[in-house]
């Protein structure tokens, strides 16, 4: 593999361990029995085996041998940086207890288990992916992984590995079907360990005991930058309005991560969106008045941030979305023999009242992605909607309305992007590289334990990395009951942004003056070498959840 000079020199960085993992040796300690976050009697009859185990916390101990064993890891889901790590620390973790160890990957994600499409892990192959962003090294899937079929598939080949446990490195969704797994492992008594580790971009796993999901940090910085760059141009030549879309499948944290990391002119919330019960209406109007209060002091310019989940969290649209879901699936028939040109209308013609005039003042191009393009269960596939081109279109005829009634509006240019595949596989930056590595380095020491249905931890992350602290924590501690496919499930739930947190209540605090000034921050390229309050530096986000603790 040819790699670039960056790579060559990433590849020797030695990623920090907390104190007890860096010690050698270390001892579980075990804290009080848990519970899950609600639900409690549902969960606890659904998970018997797992339910209500103790938290684990790791401190320096006894060297012990144990006899060699065989591990297998899965990377499930989007990409997030800092993954490899995450290999890598479980591979110096079991080879540091054994070094007749070794470690298998299953290939392409849960379905690699399934399908047993694997191979072994060496440590050429490890050194190889060091320190390196992307999933490559084994490549991931969205195979769910939920049925016995599978499970059972699963165990023929970890039968025949002779694997003792499996690590599953993914969201919350991977993350709850390694603790429906490790509890059908369990009740079967299969003696097959399954641990989870927390990743993904969106930063939306994550509760008292995970500070943050991986991957979270690099990508927020990753768009920064580039967000910067892009505010040190529009605050250059003064004639563009930017508008981007930020990916986050549903919680707007990455959003508002950048947001406090750049100061643009506007945020947009997904969460504030929905408690708020504001229309599509309502944010262009928001928008719509920064751009003419700024365009009255003579600033024809500025950078708006928009969730990719937005359009799922405007009530109104999300009736509406619901309804067209509805009316296609029963009507796909007829609605194929419409003739392009006239499909608009007839949609419009059949919708209730409300949606069908919601529908109707829709541009339409997003109309009509609105009407086309579903995924196999036969929904809309909302990340496809061009939502920074549907809110820039209203903006501009929002504008052009207020214009004709005599309001001055100045001049107003938009431009589009959106980030999200570009921040997914950076290198991971000194934080999710210390913190993948951590991860997987608890992970193995999980395994030895004998630990099931547990979830790799690191906490007190905003601490120098010989400071945090490293255990485990039950998945079903997580768990609550929720309606999915029109059944009850039990689900890790999902953290979406908190609008009496710290975050959002610093972003709030400011945004008016953000609005009003150009105070834009240019973060710049995330630093690999260098003083460490440049190159160690945890989000905004977690700094200040922490500080409030
Ligand atoms: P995970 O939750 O699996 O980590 O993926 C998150 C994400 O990156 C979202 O931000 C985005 O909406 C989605 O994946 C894109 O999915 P895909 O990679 O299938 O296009």
């Amino acid at each position: 593999m040819t790699k670039s000079a960056l790579q060559i020199a990433r590849a020797a960085y030695q990623p920090k361990l907390p104190k007890a993992l860096a010690s050698g040796a270390v001892k579980a300690v075990e804290g009080a029995a848990t519970q899950s976050v609600a639900d409690q009697e549902a969960i606890k009859a659904l998970f018997p085996n797992t339910y209500g185990m103790p938290l684990i916390t790791f401190e320096a101990g006894e060297a012990v041998k144990l006899p060699a064993m065989n591990v297998g890891v899965i990377l499930s889901g989007g990409q997030a940086p800092g993954g490899h790590n995450v290999i890598s620390g479980l591979f110096d973790g079991i080879k540091k207890l054994n070094p007749e160890n070794k470690l298998y990957g299953f290939i392409l994600g849960p379905g690699g288990l399934v399908d047993h499409n694997y191979m072994e892990l060496t440590g050429d192959i490890i050194d190889e992916y060091r320190n390196t962003g992307g999933f490559d090294i084994i490549g991931s899937g969205r195979t769910k992984l939920e049925s016995e079929n599978q499970f059972e598939k699963g165990l023929e080949i970890i039968k025949k590995l002779g694997i003792k446990a499996l690590v599953i490195i993914g969201g919350d969704d991977s993350n709850t079907n390694a603790c429906v797994l490790a509890e059908y492992y369990a009740a079967k008594k299969y003696g097959v360990q399954v641990i989870g580790c927390p990743k993904t971009i969106d930063g939306d796993l994550k509760n008292d005991m995970i500070e943050t999901s991986f991957g979270f940090d690099t990508a927020c910085k990753t768009y920064a930058e580039v967000i910067g760059n892009i505010q040190r141009d529009c605050n250059s030549a003064r004639k563009y309005w930017h508008f981007i879309k930020l990916m986050g499948r549903s919680a707007s944290h990455i959003a508002l991560e950048c947001a406090l990391q750049v100061q643009p002119n506007v945020c947009i919330i997904s969460e504030e969106v929905e408690t708020k019960d504001m229309s599509l209406d309502d944010v262009v109007t928001s928008i719509a008045k920064v751009v003419a209060d700024r365009a009255a002091q003579g600033h024809n310019f500025g950078t708006v941030l928009i969730p990719e989940g937005l359009v799922e969290f405007i009530p109104a649209m999300k009736r509406l979305i619901s309804e067209l879901n509805d009316f296609l699936a029963s009507n796909a028939e007829e609605f194929s023999h419409i003739k392009k040109s006239h499909q608009r209308d007839y949609i419009i013609s059949k919708l209730s009242p409300e949606n069908s005039t919601i529908y109707a003042s829709l541009p339409e191009g997003v109309a009509r992605q609105l009407s086309l393009d579903r995924d196999p269960h036969g929904n809309v596939q909302v990340s496809l909607i061009e939502t920074e081109k549907l809110l820039s279109e209203m903006v501009a005829s929002k504008l052009a309305t207020w214009k004709e009634e005599g309001k001055y509006v100045g001049k107003f240019a938009a431009q589009h992007h959106f980030f999200g595949y570009e921040g997914r596989c950076a290198a991971p930056s000194n934080f999710d590289a210390d913190y993948c590595y951590s991860l997987g380095y608890t992970a193995s020491m999980l395994i030895a334990d004998g630990k099931t249905g547990y979830m790799s931890s690191v906490r007190n992350t905003t601490a120098p990395a010989a400071e945090w602290i490293a255990g485990g924590v039950p998945i079903t501690m997580m768990m609550n009951m929720e309606r999915r496919h029109g059944e009850m499930k039990p689900v890790i739930q999902k953290a979406l942004v908190k609008l009496d947190g710290a975050p959002f209540k610093a972003f709030a605090s400011q945004r008016d003056r953000w609005a009003a000034e150009t105070d834009y921050v240019y973060p710049g390229p995330i630093q690999y070498f260098g003083p460490t309050e440049v190159c160690d530096e945890p989000t905004k986000t977690l700094q200040l959840e922490q500080q409030g603790k």
